[in-house]
C-alpha cells in the first residue's frame, strides 16, 4: 500500500518533471551554431546576427549559441557537414568548400577561375544553379536557409610576385583538405598542402609552407602579412560562398513559426553580410599595401595563361560536380 502510493507519488513526479522541462523547452530552444571563422571575421559576424537576430524576433523562445574555430569538429572544419548532419552541430554558417567532400556538387563555386566577378556570383546562387546545389544538400541530410560569403579567394606566398602559372612552380602552397584544391594546384606545378585552417598559421610562420589563398578579409583580419606573405596576387580564381544551414531533424521538430523565422533571419544575415564583405574590400586592400605586402594584378592575357593552365581541372571535374548543374551556373554567368 504505501509502496503503491509512494510510486504513484514518484511517477507523478516523473510526469511533472517532463512537463516541467517541455515547458521550460517551449519557452527556450538553444541551437548549436558552428563556424570556422570568430567574430572578428565577416563570416563569423555572419553567423552572430542570424543568432542576434532570431533570439529579438522569437521573444527568447528560439536561441543560437556560436561556436567558433571548428571547436565542435576539434578543428577539423571538413568534418562539420557530417557532424551537422548527424545531429551532433544543430546549424551552422559553412564554407562550400569545407562541405564539398560530402557535397560534391558545392565544389561547382571551387572550379578554378569559373566565376569571374560578384555578378556572376550572385546570377549562380541566385537563381537555378543555386536551387540545384540547395536540392543537393537537402538530399544529403541538411536543411540550406540561405547564402552568404567568404569571398574571392587570393593567393600570397613569401618568395616573390605571382603573374604567370610558372611563377607558381615548386611553391608550397597551403590548400583546404579538399581534393579539387590539390589539383589546381598541382595543375600549376605548384606543390599543395592539405591543411585546416587551426594549422595553417603555423605552418606559414615556420615557413613549413611558402603561400596561401584566402580572401582579403582573412588575410587582413588574421594579420597574414605578419607571417612573411609579402606578394598578394589578385587573380579571383574563385569565389567562397558560406551557407547557412541547419540539421534535418531539428529542422523538422520546429514549428512552423519558428522555420521561417530561422530562414528569414538566415537570409537578412547572410545578405547584410555579402554586402559588408564587398564594401570592405577596398579598404582591406589599401590596408593590406600599407603594410608593405607586394599586390599583383593580372592583365587579361595573364590571367588567361591561368585559364589555360587550368582547364584539365574543369574538364575533370565538372562531371563529377553534375554537367547540368554546371550548364545552369554557366548559363547564369552569360547572362549576367
Ligand atoms: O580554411 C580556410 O582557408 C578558410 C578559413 O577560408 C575556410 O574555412 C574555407
Amino acid at each position: 500500500m504505501t509502496l503503491t502510493r509512494s510510486m504513484a507519488r514518484f511517477t507523478a513526479g516523473l510526469a511533472g518533471a517532463a512537463l516541467l522541462s517541455a515547458s521550460l523547452s517551449a519557452q527556450a530552444r538553444e541551437l548549436s551554431v558552428s563556424t570556422v571563422l570568430p567574430d572578428a571575421f565577416p563570416w563569423g559576424q555572419a553567423a552572430e546576427k542570424w543568432a542576434e537576430l532570431v533570439e529579438e524576433r522569437s521573444d527568447g523562445e528560439l536561441t543560437m549559441r556560436v561556436y567558433p574555430n571548428s571547436q565542435l569538429v576539434s578543428g577539423d572544419q571538413t568534418r562539420e557537414f557530417s557532424a551537422m548532419r548527424s545531429g551532433l552541430i544543430d546549424a551552422a554558417v559553412g564554407s562550400t568548400i569545407n562541405w564539398s567532400p560530402q557535397v560534391p556538387e558545392l565544389n561547382l563555386f571551387s572550379l578554378p577561375f569559373f566565376i569571374p566577378d560578384e555578378a556572376a556570383v550572385d546570377a549562380v546562387t541566385g537563381g537555378k544553379a543555386g536551387e540545384m546545389v540547395f536540392e543537393a544538400i537537402e538530399s544529403r541530410g541538411v536543411m540550406p536557409l540561405a547564402w552568404g560569403e567568404n569571398g574571392f579567394r587570393q593567393v600570397s606566398n613569401s618568395r616573390g610576385p605571382i603573374s604567370e602559372p610558372g611563377d607558381l612552380e615548386g611553391l608550397k602552397i597551403r590548400v583546404v583538405g579538399s581534393p579539387l584544391f590539390q589539383d589546381t594546384f598541382s595543375a600549376l606545378d605548384a606543390d599543395p598542402t592539405q591543411m585546416s585552417w587551426a594549422d595553417a598559421k603555423p605552418a606559414l610562420t615556420t615557413g613549413a609552407v611558402d603561400g596561401q589563398e584566402n580572401p582579403l578579409s582573412v588575410f587582413d583580419v588574421a594579420r597574414i602579412d605578419q607571417v612573411g606573405q609579402e606578394h598578394l596576387t589578385l587573380w579571383n580564381y574563385m569565389n567562397d560562398p558560406l551557407i547557412f544551414a541547419v540539421n534535418q531533424q531539428v529542422w523538422q521538430s520546429l514549428s512552423e513559426e519558428h522555420r521561417t523565422l530561422l530562414r528569414e533571419t538566415a537570409v537578412e544575415a547572410g545578405e547584410w553580410e555579402i554586402a559588408m564583405t564587398r564594401e570592405e574590400e577596398s579598404d582591406r586592400l589599401a590596408a593590406i599595401r600599407e603594410r608593405g605586402v607586394t599586390v599583383t594584378e593580372l592583365t587579361d592575357a595573364q590571367y588567361q595563361a591561368f585559364v589555360d593552365a587550368t582547364r584539365a581541372v574543369y574538364d575533370e571535374w565538372a562531371p563529377r560536380i553534375g554537367e547540368d548543374l554546371v550548364e545552369a551556373a554557366q548559363t547564369a554567368i552569360d547572362a549576367r
